[in-house]
């Protein structure tokens, strides 16, 4: 039984607190279930899947595919937990639920996330803005087995980040290196909730199974609402007024949601071999060419 005054005093202590358990296997085992099919392909032209950057997948409209996933969003015991500790009511500010495959060509650097997203739509780039005294939470629940690759966190590090105000904390390693947690071979249901002033990174990992996680920001109620939250009209129909207000019912958000990738990566190898093949044009054959040629 998760105890939240004894799982706050550990956030305010190390910065993080373990709190698998929380969400029950069945529910993760629905979860799953809900998510294979659009995880299945990509999210393109009408066909509902995932967002594909790189070597991660991110689900498009991740609450839409099940009740359960908002419910475990919304599970009154974090959700309570969260205002406790960030001394305000709530709201979901970011959401996804991804997959990391193992990559050579991308490692997630050392942050901070007590700071504000704002998509620009001149640049095509999220602009960040540190918040030195934004308090809130992020969880990160396994929905894999996670062998290698798991989220890491610097022990501590909540007390001092915030005098730093940046992001990026790569060039500190050195300082903080002896007070890094890593949660490699944690089972699927593993569930870490950190104070999102902590410094952390998703471990990097060449190979092995990709990681498939559920990642939720708490932000207090002073901070911009975040991402657009799209729901299901089958799911909302008896969502009580504390999960209408965690989920912004009404409200205007201040951001898209992460990622926007370029659109190339969407099409798999046999659909550019489609498209290819219907080219007529040498011209239009020469231009395909070229951009497979910067995808391999
Ligand atoms: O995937 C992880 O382990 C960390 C993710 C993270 O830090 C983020 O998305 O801000
Ligand atoms: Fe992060």
């Amino acid at each position: 039984m998760i105890n939240i005054n004894d799982s706050i005093k550990k956030i305010k202590e190390d910065g993080f607190v373990d709190l698998t358990g929380l969400i029950t296997n069945g529910t993760i085992e629905k979860i799953n279930e809900c998510v294979s099919r659009p995880f299945s392909s990509t999210h393109v032209n009408g066909r509902k899947g995932y967002v594909k950057m790189g070597d991660q997948h991110f689900l498009a409209n991740t609450l839409t595919w099940g009740k359960e996933i908002i419910e475990a969003y919304t599970n009154p015991i974090l959700i309570n937990l969260c205002e406790k500790y960030s001394e305000s009511n709530v709201h979901l500010s970011n959401y996804r639920i991804y997959k990391t495959l193992p990559s050579n060509e991308f490692s997630m650097w050392w942050h901070v996330d007590n700071k504000i997203d704002r998509y620009n739509y001149d640049t095509n780039v999220f602009d960040i803005e540190v918040i030195s005294k934004d308090k809130g939470i992020i969880i990160i629940m396994y929905l894999v087995d996670v062998e290698d690759g798991g989220v890491q966190l610097v022990k501590g590090s909540h007390k001092w980040s915030r005098k730093h105000s940046k992001e990026s904390f790569d060039d500190m390693e050195h300082s903080f290196k002896d007070d890094i947690i890593t949660f490699n071979n944690r089972p699927k249901g593993t569930l870490i909730a950190y104070d999102y002033a902590t410094i952390h990174r998703a471990s990097p990992y060449y190979k092995g199974e990709s990681r498939m996680s559920l990642f939720g920001q708490y932000s207090p109620d002073w901070m911009p609402i975040g991402e657009p939250i799209i729901l299901h009209a089958r799911d909302i129909y008896d969502l009580s007024k504390k999960q209408k207000e965690v989920l912004n019912f009404g409200k205007v958000p201040s951001t898209e949601n992460w990622p926007i990738a370029d659109p190339t990566e969407a099409l798999s190898f046999n659909e550019i071999d489609e498209l290819l093949e219907r080219q007529t044009t040498k011209s239009m054959a020469k231009r395909i060419l070229k951009r497979i040629l910067r995808l391999s």
